[in-house]
């Protein structure tokens, strides 16, 4: 047997199972787990000392290079390269970014754009969804089809924002047509009218600091627009994945529709499970860099709930939301992020951008208070961390899992009695982004490497990320084959698709758990 890697002495671990295996890799794939694996001449030999080996990790929320006026309101601190270097010395492999369609332009304009931006670039693997902010007819049918056939097969669409929000009957023209075909829609969803309201209002009598950014967004914002985004997705029977949840009674109303077997779907982050609405209250403008959508929220007991619905199945995917801008410009002079340098108010929440940069912590933290505190088995680890995120976009199980024929993409851990505990520091990490929310959160454990394809690409020992940009390529998806329609209706309405294809929905092929 032929193999030109070989992983010796690791706990291998999937979302399914923990088995002391050696792997052994041909041409950047795995051919076969096995115990006591002798090396050819010529093949590197990775020694995992007994600690874990798990799949390299997949961030499914990612904003990369994205036009500064969309959703963040400021320019990206990361290009291409610096944050898919960024992901991998946080051993993240594969990275899903966003491509912003423009009003009245196409969605393969978007598409086009931003893969301008990542070709040559990136050091660890890519794709894009893209977020519709003009869902016509003629644009849903006219461009999905060929998207698909281009591995792009997973939306955005946002209830918030005036620049990328979308009224519930554009969103109901979105799940009509992405049912239809099959692809993954990702909801942000807020009540744009509540924030658009509280902010003028706390606006005219001065409360503009950081933290009024929350005051401007209580949970209810959340829950609001969830719950109803959810009574859109059950009249069109269109699977739903809900990012970046974070409100309590979000998680209440997406828990009670799983229970009912609706299609689903559940995101969260690290900043909601480990940060609270404290750092919004950080003294002069430092509680800028705690500014998110959805907020960070104010009562500790809330963190302890997305803890809960983490560890519970009601969430499906932790991402990292990655969306970094900087604090400081060139000189060094604080910007106290703001949208307008020089031109818009330091410190008004107003002006600050939405988002915290958070792709190489992810992992490492999420393993940290995760596994090595004990609040997750590894395999949650893997099933939240790389496998269902592979799932749920179509990359399965080329991405998420180590089997023969994956991907050789692994991530090193060490075993827990060789564990080292450092602190979170931005100077250690590898974005160009100038502060990390996490400053001096402990770490129980960093990857010792991260391997891409068969190839190392960060090594833990010096910290250095070792991949040429370039080496990351697009991935070409398919569909979702955890999520699926359930053709359940409300009365006697049906596409009329399904119509002209009698009852059987030929056209979407997904084939998910609830769906044929
Ligand atoms: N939504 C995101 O998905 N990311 C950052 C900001 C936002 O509102
Ligand atoms: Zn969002
Ligand atoms: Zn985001």
């Amino acid at each position: 047997l032929q193999f030109d890697l070989l992983i010796k002495n690791g706990i291998v671990v999937t979302a399914s199972d923990e088995v002391r295996a050696d792997v052994a890799v041909k041409d950047g794939k795995v051919v076969m787990l096995a115990l006591g694996l002798e090396a050819p001449e010529g093949c590197r030999v990775i020694d995992a000392e007994g600690g874990y080996v798990t799949p390299g990790l997949v961030d499914s929320h990612v904003h990369v290079a994205q036009s500064a006026a969309k959703a963040l309101g400021a320019k990206s601190a990361d290009d291409w390269t610096s944050a898919s270097r960024s992901a991998v010395a946080g051993g993240c492999t594969s990275m899903i970014a966003f491509a912003v369609q423009n009003r009245g332009e196409s969605m393969q304009a978007a598409v086009d754009a931003y893969h301008q931006l990542a070709t040559g670039n990136a050091v660890a693997d890519y794709s894009f969804h893209v977020i519709v902010t003009d869902p016509s007819k003629e644009q849903m049918h006219g461009e999905l089809p060929s998207l698909i056939e281009q591995g792009i097969t997973s939306i955005k669409i946002y209830s918030t924002y005036p620049a990328l929000k979308l009224s519930d009957e554009q969103i109901l023209e979105c799940f009509y047509a992405a049912r239809q075909y099959g692809v993954t829609t990702m909801v942000h969803a807020e009540n744009s009218d509540m924030i658009a309201w509280m902010t003028r209002d706390l606006a005219a009598r001065g409360m503009t600091a950081p933290w009024n950014h929350g005051t401007s967004r209580p949970p209810i914002v959340e829950s609001e627009a969830t719950n109803r985004v959810l009574a859109l997705s059950e009249l069109m029977d269109c699977p739903v994945l809900f990012v970046h949840v974070s409100a309590p009674d979000a998680f209440k109303v997406i828990r009670e529709a799983q229970t009912r077997a609706m299609s689903v779907f559940a995101e969260t982050c690290p900043h909601y499970l480990l940060l609270t609405g404290k750092e919004m209250r950080a003294p002069g403008f430092e509680g800028a860099k705690a500014c998110c959508a959805p907020p960070l929220r104010e009562n500790p007991a809330d963190r302890e709930l997305v803890w809960n619905s983490t560890c519970n199945g009601t969430v499906t995917v932790v991402s990292s939301d990655h969306a970094p801008t900087n604090f400081y410009d060139e000189n060094g002079k604080q910007l106290g992020l703001t949208k307008n340098p020089g031109k818009s108010p330091r410190g008004d929440f107003r002006y600050i951008p939405n988002g915290l940069p958070g792709v190489e912590t992810r992992g490492p933290l999420m393993w940290s208070e995760g596994v090595c505190k004990g609040r997750m088995s590894p395999s949650k680890f893997v099933e939240l961390n790389c496998t269902n995120a592979a799932k749920l976009y179509g990359m399965y199980p080329q991405k998420g899992t180590i089997q023969p024929g994956s991907d050789a993409d692994f991530v090193i851990w060490r075993s827990p009695t060789a564990r080292k505990t450092s602190k979170v520091t931005v100077s250690n990490l590898h974005s160009a982004c100038d502060y990390t929310p996490f400053e001096g959160h402990d770490i129980e454990d960093w990857p010792v490497m991260t391997i891409l394809r068969g190839e190392v690409v960060y090594d833990g020992a010096t910290n250095n990320v070792v991949a040429k940009p370039g080496y990351g390529q697009f991935l070409k998806r398919g569909k979702s084959v955890l999520s699926g329609p359930r053709n359940k209706w409300l009365n006697e309405w049906r596409p009329s698709y399904l119509d002209a294809a009698g009852e059987e929905d030929t056209q979407n092929a997904s084939g998910g758990a609830n769906g044929k």
